[in-house]
């Protein structure tokens, strides 16, 4: 296989697009696609300060090295979430979160960017898994009480940090596992908040971007490995069996029968909000500041994070007043 622009051996055939590219085409193409899609969507400006959301994974990590290339003014945010996923527990091997962190850390360090480190633990008082059997909410599956931990954090370190919006690096294939999800239970709600941008709607919400929501995960990928990116490979070990996989493995059934499809599904859903499907729906969440925290919620009181925290506290005695989340790398409380 050529590359379509110079005739070169492509190192990636993206079939949707009906082109291949060799590896110094494939890595101008990206970063163009992107800022064509952060245009597209109004995502931000040069003049924005944003923070990625990183994990380690190729995902992040390639979407902080797309927008650093792209000149923007991007900051990382690491979340320790002391996820263990050792097979054995041999002392060379670290476990999963220890990894994700050590790979954002290198990654900063290696483009003199600033990252973040909020560890949930030694911030609030225990980890994530310790905390869903604390709070009897998925004592096998801890991916409700993650998912909450890590919307909160991220938008309070956002959000008070002065950053004008937060991303995220959801590539195509997790936004048309979720779409697919949604639709299949029509999940209103849902469906109405799932968009490449949402808007810092109330204060106290940041403004969220989803800056790689048209690139295919295999396109991700090869973008860490010819760009050089060390990525942690594996998955959470909480994400074996989840249903977002099942969804991913069905549409790349239908991608591998009618290529572009994923993207199409997408792409049309998209088209048709725009065009007022759920309009009608979209204001219809009411939110307050939490009586605690302030940040915004619809729980009445308190917000769904600080009561989680409380019963949690209950247990095992308070540690740190929620005021005291750090903003600043110089503060953060990780070893
Ligand atoms: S990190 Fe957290 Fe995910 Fe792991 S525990 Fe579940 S939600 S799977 S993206
Ligand atoms: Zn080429
Ligand atoms: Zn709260």
């Amino acid at each position: 296989m050529k590359c379509r622009k110079c005739g070169e051996t492509a190192v990636i055939n993206m079939r949707q697009h009906k082109l291949a590219l060799c590896a110094s085409h494939f890595l101008e193409w990206m970063p163009e696609q992107c800022q064509r899609f952060i245009e597209k969507y109004r995502m931000f400006t040069p003049e924005d300060k944003i923070l990625v959301a990183v994990s380690g994974g190729k995902d992040s990590l390639g979407l902080w090295d797309i927008l650093h290339r792209l000149g923007y003014q991007a900051d990382g945010l690491y979340i320790g979430l002391g996820i263990d996923g050792r097979r054995s527990p041999s002392a060379e091997e670290s476990g999963y979160s220890d990894q994700s962190r050590q790979l954002s850390e290198q990654f900063a360090a290696e483009h003199g960017l600033r990252l973040h480190r909020v560890d949930v633990e030694q911030t609030y008082g225990a980890t994530i898994p310790e905390l869903a059997v604390i709070s009897n909410r998925g004592r096998d599956k801890p991916c409700a009480v993650c998912g909450l931990n890590k919307r909160y954090i991220m938008n309070r370190m956002a959000y008070d940090g002065g950053y004008s919006v937060l991303a995220t690096g959801h590539n195509l294939d997790d936004e048309a596992a979720v779409l697919m999800q949604n639709t299949l239970n029509w999940a209103g709600g849902y469906l109405v908040r799932q968009a490449p941008v949402l808007p810092a709607s109330r204060p106290g919400l940041a403004r969220k971007v989803k800056p790689l929501c048209r690139f295919y995960e295999r396109e991700m990928a090869a973008y860490a490995i010819v760009r050089g990116i060390e990525y942690i490979y594996e998955e959470c070990p909480h994400a074996v069996g989840s249903t977002t996989i099942y969804y991913k493995e069905i549409l790349s059934q239908m991608e591998e029968q009618r290529p572009g499809a994923k993207l199409q599904f997408y792409l049309s859903f998209l088209q048709a909000k725009e065009q007022g499907l759920f309009a009608l729906q979209a204001d219809a969440a009411e939110l307050h500041p939490c009586d605690k925290c302030g940040q915004p919620t619809s729980a009445p009181g308190e917000c769904s994070f600080c009561r989680l925290w409380d019963k949690v506290r209950a247990v095992k005695g308070a540690r740190l007043p929620l005021e005291e989340l750090p903003v600043d790398l110089e503060t953060s409380r990780i070893a």
